[in-house]
């Protein structure tokens, strides 16, 4: 199965590179899965091309048109059935490893992205399945937000990262975040790479790992720390 995403945009360009690049671009060629940017432009009905007006009832800040993304929507819904249609919005349910996961097993994902002030409510209320932000603090559009949600579901589509089971091993992946990692040389600065890492005792080594990531999530992050120990 070759999982398809389509991103609607009004900066069709700035969603260019995170696809051209690593992991995400080997997926792509792998057929692993297939990124269509859509250019919202395209689907404006006014001879202005305009994709924005005024908000109703005043303040500052353009509102995202009805027609111009209704059409694009549907233009799309024609070729394909969506598992899920996503909303970039600071307003969203916040991502986080659990909803990448779910994401990564669905096999038609669409994504919008809002500008301005956002797009009306109407269109949210006819077509969204799922209001996504990406932490709170506010970005100029949903398109950077919406590269952060593919490249956390692309890369833990089996296949993608060349060894499958590093994806199980990253912070978060359990609610417990990373140990520290170390490569050569085995001494820099001054500063020696732990013992029992060049051991070669895996059980030590796996214990060793796990006492750390423990400890650091308890320290950096106690919030999740409560979760992992609610799992144990
Ligand atoms: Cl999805 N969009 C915007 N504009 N800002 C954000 C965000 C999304 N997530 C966090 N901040």
């Amino acid at each position: 199965m070759t999982m398809h995403i389509d991103i609607i945009t009004c900066l069709p360009r700035l969603l260019e590179s995170p696809f051209a690049h690593s992991i995400l671009k080997r997926a792509i060629e792998k057929d692993i899965v297939s990124v269509n940017i859509v250019d919202l432009r395209e689907y404006a009905t006014n001879k202005h091309k305009n994709l924005d007006d005024y908000a109703f009832g005043g303040g500052a800040g353009m509102v995202m048109m009805c027609e111009p993304l209704a059409l694009c929507i549907e233009s799309l819904m024609e070729h394909r059935k969506y598992d899920q249609i996503i909303y970039m919005t600071p307003d969203g349910e916040t991502l986080n490893q659990q909803i990448a996961n779910k994401l990564s097993l669905v096999e038609n994902i669409m994504i919008i992205c809002g500008h301005y002030k956002g797009i009306d409510e109407r269109i949210r209320q006819t077509y969204i399945t799922h209001e996504i932000s990406i932490g709170d603090y506010v970005l100029s559009g949903g398109e950077l937000a919406a590269a952060v949600l593919c490249d956390s579901i692309i890369r833990i589509i089996p296949g993608v990262l060349s060894d499958e089971t590093s994806a199980l091993t990253d912070s978060h992946q359990d609610f417990l975040l990373a140990p520290p990692v170390y490569t050569r040389p085995a001494e820099w600065n001054g500063l020696k790479v732990p013992e029992v890492l060049l051991s070669g005792h895996e059980k030590n080594i796996e214990n060793w790992r796990l006492e750390q990531s423990i400890e650091r999530t308890k320290t950096r992050r106690p919030d999740l720390f409560k979760k992992w120990e609610e799992g144990h």
